[in-house]
């Protein structure tokens, strides 16, 4: 309740940033997008992960202001690593009860539309379950103003393949639960393999998450893999870094 008073002011004061981690689409061999992660420097506490506040934020209604900062700072840092050459897309986390938020949906359309900003939105299956029509009818309105729509955690959560049938998606991206072990486990990597295919057989592009070894890294492209996240190609860091890290790729 404490963190969840602070958090009011903290979008206010500027407390909160963002870090991004790399995709890497793994064909054509460079950082095609990345993934923004909210993190707050709490006055007295220190660093604050998300794991913290954002339950407390969907809570309180929070979330909305900070879905919306979140989106405003992307859209800036985009446009500054544009002017340095590299035009990615930044997939932002949406939590689910924004998916149901008509006025949400309508204040995050009006600054994306009035941007120009490639975005992407990653959302969990789980939070469509909510409220299913509402949300499938959102996300085809983001994605009718070219938000790319990333299913997240795929295989972690409530999934159900009544929902992946009706998804606006593009993108899938497997839970790290099937990608950390993938390479000393039995089943993950049939797991994998079978989400890959159906992705593909669905037109979607999938993402491996929590790739963190090269051993991992073949066995997944080998598997068709579209794209990866993970430690082995770093870890979620500050625009400045992000840019340096990018200039050394080229
Ligand atoms: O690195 P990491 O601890 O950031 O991520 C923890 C979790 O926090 C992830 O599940 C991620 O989806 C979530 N998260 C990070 N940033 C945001 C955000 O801006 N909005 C929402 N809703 N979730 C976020
Ligand atoms: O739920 P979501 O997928 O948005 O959360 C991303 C989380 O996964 C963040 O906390 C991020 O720091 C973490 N993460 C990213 N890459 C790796 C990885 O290679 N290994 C592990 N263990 N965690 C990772
Ligand atoms: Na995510
Ligand atoms: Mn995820």
């Amino acid at each position: 309740a404490e963190l969840g008073r602070d958090l009011t002011r903290a979008i206010e004061n500027e407390e909160l940033f963002l870090q991004y981690q790399p995709k890497v689409h793994l064909r054509r061999q460079e950082i095609t997008s990345v993934e923004a992660l909210v993190r707050w420097t709490h006055p007295t506490r220190g660093l604050v992960l998300p794991s913290d506040f954002i339950p407390i934020a969907e809570e309180s209604r929070d979330i909305v202001a900070l879905t919306l900062w979140t989106i405003r700072r992307s859209i800036q840092d985009q446009k500054i690593l544009a002017e340095q050459g590299h035009d990615l897309r930044i997939f932002i986390n949406i939590a689910g009860v924004l998916l149901a938020d008509e006025r949400f949906v309508r204040r995050a359309c009006a600054l994306v539309e009035n941007s120009g900003a490639q975005l992407g939105f990653e959302i969990t299956e789980t939070s469509v379950i909510r409220d299913p029509e509402s949300a499938i009818a959102n996300l085809k309105v983001f994605a009718a103003i070219g938000i790319v729509i990333a299913i997240d955690d795929y295989g972690a959560g409530l999934s159900s393949l009544a929902y992946l049938k009706q998804l606006p998606a593009r993108e899938l991206k497997i839970d790290k639960l099937f990608v950390t072990q993938l390479t000393s486990s039995n089943r993950d990597p049939l797991i994998v393999r079978s989400t890959i295919d159906l992705a593909h057989a669905l037109e979607m592009e999938v993402v491996a998450e929590g790739v963190e070894t090269q051993a991992a890294m073949a066995l997944l492209s080998v598997m068709g893999c579209d794209m990866i996240q993970g430690f082995l190609i770093s870890r979620p860091i500050n625009i400045d870094a992000l840019i340096h890290f990018l200039d050394e790729g080229k």
